[in-house]
């Protein structure tokens, strides 16, 4: 090693000022995600510790970093949210950064503050950005000051009365969300407005028991919208570009289940116009880092949803489409650097589509920790897998189902479905239950090959029984 590690990447045109130089990154994450950045950072040429609970002893993330230290018990709230612990194992290993990856403490903004005040650099935003976008409420009213399009709607309710005369001025159906949730948490579709003070009250005790807040807020209901979201990177120098888009309809219970980068429905005006108000949200508040604009599309118009100032699953189809490696960007830009290459005009390179693949039972969709006996990964042109999993790994309970991203890339949507089937026919996972057989139904669906789908489209259209047919059919090959 030398002493001084060089800097991250190639030379900038122009000079930046002064960066904060990293060395070592912390990684405040396990599983896919925790490879996933261990991966950028080594092709940086970055040391890396691992952060793990007694019960990922042996995964994949410990191994693969330079070191790891153990944070505690399973239960994520003794180990991978457990702040302190973090911070003393970056301090015992001198990491100058920490990671947070997404889930767990990517959007706590008192973590980052933590991190600033302990003299690491948070790879991530500024806390200020994650607190405007934290709360709904602040985020959907400065949006809508930057002239980015939100839907009709209000600022926090302050009673029953105020709720229903606001109701009434927008129109039914209107849709209740805590300012504190997200994410599809904490939201209720009203459709008669005799029901709207009850489910109010209901939803205020819920939002304050889930989120310690009971703070709520209305929009118009879109019944058929797609989710439809923009990657953004943005400098500490004031610039500010978006990466193109990501189809994330696909979905069950707010659970993406499928996504696609581009998004097939959109025109290339459209597109520019969505993109265009991504750039400007981002600029809006001054962010810099990597993030996400979500909105809703309903036919040709679109509504500013929430921003994830956070690194997210889904971006892998992103990079596969402009070729940027995003994490090593997120990198980048934390030490200070301008978005240099970054600020080109991103064009679809091909299509990218990702299918999660989870340890769950695909018809009840129950999760099904246990151990995975046997483990063999699509390979092949145009295909990618970012999984934490080997053979003979136990999956524990306590953590997120999903064990692989499936990913591929082709010239066009159709090639990359066909290579999608192709890439699902060449798996096997044996010892747990696992979604591919829902995965291999869903490239079937006309209304997916067509492109014609919403957020709806999932739920409504789940067919128990092809699906069985599905993971029949996959066990006698
Ligand atoms: C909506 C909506 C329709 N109208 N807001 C869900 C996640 C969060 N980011 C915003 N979400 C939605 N907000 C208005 N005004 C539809 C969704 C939504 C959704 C709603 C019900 C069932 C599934 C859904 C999937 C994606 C988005």
């Amino acid at each position: 090693m030398p002493t001084k590690t060089p800097h991250p990447t190639a030379p900038r045109p122009s000079q930046p000022p002064p960066l904060r130089e990293i060395r070592k990154v912390l990684i405040a994450n396990r599983g896919e995600i925790a490879l996933r950045v261990i991966r950028a950072c080594r092709e940086l040429g970055l040391r890396t510790v691992a952060v793990y609970s007694t019960v990922d002893e042996h995964a994949l993330h410990v191994r693969f970093a330079d070191e790891a230290v153990c944070i505690g018990p399973g239960p994520s709230s003794q180990s991978y949210l457990n702040i302190k612990n973090i911070i003393a194992a970056a301090e015992l290993t001198g990491a100058d950064a920490v990671h947070p990856g997404y889930g767990f403490l990517s959007e706590r903004a008192e973590f980052a503050e933590i991190v600033q005040k302990c003299k690491l650099t948070f790879i991530g935003p500024d806390p200020v950005h994650m607190r405007v976008m934290g709360d709904k409420v602040t985020a959907r009213q400065t949006m809508e000051r930057s002239g980015v399009p939100v839907l009709p709607g209000t600022g926090v309710l302050t009673s029953a009365a105020h709720a229903v005369a606001e109701a009434e001025r927008i129109g039914l159906p209107v849709i209740l969300k805590a300012s504190a949730g997200g994410g599809g948490r904490g939201m209720k579709i009203v459709r008669d407005i005799k029901l709207l003070p009850q489910t109010l009250q209901t939803a205020q005790v819920e939002a304050l028991k889930a989120f310690g807040n009971g703070d709520m807020y209305i929009e118009r209901y879109v019944q058929s919208p797609r989710h439809v979201e923009v990657q953004v990177v943005a400098d500490q120098h004031g610039n500010a570009n978006h990466l193109l888009e990501r189809e994330c309809s696909v979905q069950r219970r707010h659970q993406k289940v499928l996504e696609e980068a581009p998004c097939s429905v959109l025109s290339e005006s459209l597109r520019r116009e969505m993109c265009a108000a991504a750039v400007q949200a981002a600029k809006a508040i001054g962010y810099h880092s990597l993030g996400t604009i979500e909105f809703l599309l309903d036919g040709d118009r679109f509504y500013f949803m929430e921003m994830n100032t956070r690194v997210q699953v889904e971006h892998c189809v992103t990079e596969m489409i402009t070729g940027v490696d995003l994490v090593q960007e997120q990198i980048r830009l934390a030490t200070g650097e301008p978005l240099g290459h970054l600020m080109r005009e991103f064009r679809p390179r091909g299509h990218a589509i990702e299918c999660r693949i989870n340890a769950e039972d695909p018809i009840k969709f129950i999760p099904q920790p246990g151990t995975i006996s046997a483990l063999h990964f699509p390979g092949g042109y145009g295909v990618r897998v970012d999984s934490h999993m080997y053979q003979g790994i136990t999956v524990p309970p306590f953590y997120d189902s999903m064990l692989a991203k499936l990913i591929v890339h082709a010239p066009d949507r159709q090639q990359a479905i066909r290579r999608m089937q192709r890439a699902l026919g060449e798996c096997v996972i044996e010892g747990i239950q696992t979604n591919i057989p829902l995965h291999r139904w869903l490239l079937k669906q006309p209304a997916f090959i067509s492109g014609k789908y919403d957020t709806h489209f999932l739920e409504a259209s789940l067919d128990p029984e092809a699906v069985r047919a599905e993971a029949d059919a996959e066990v006698q090959g």
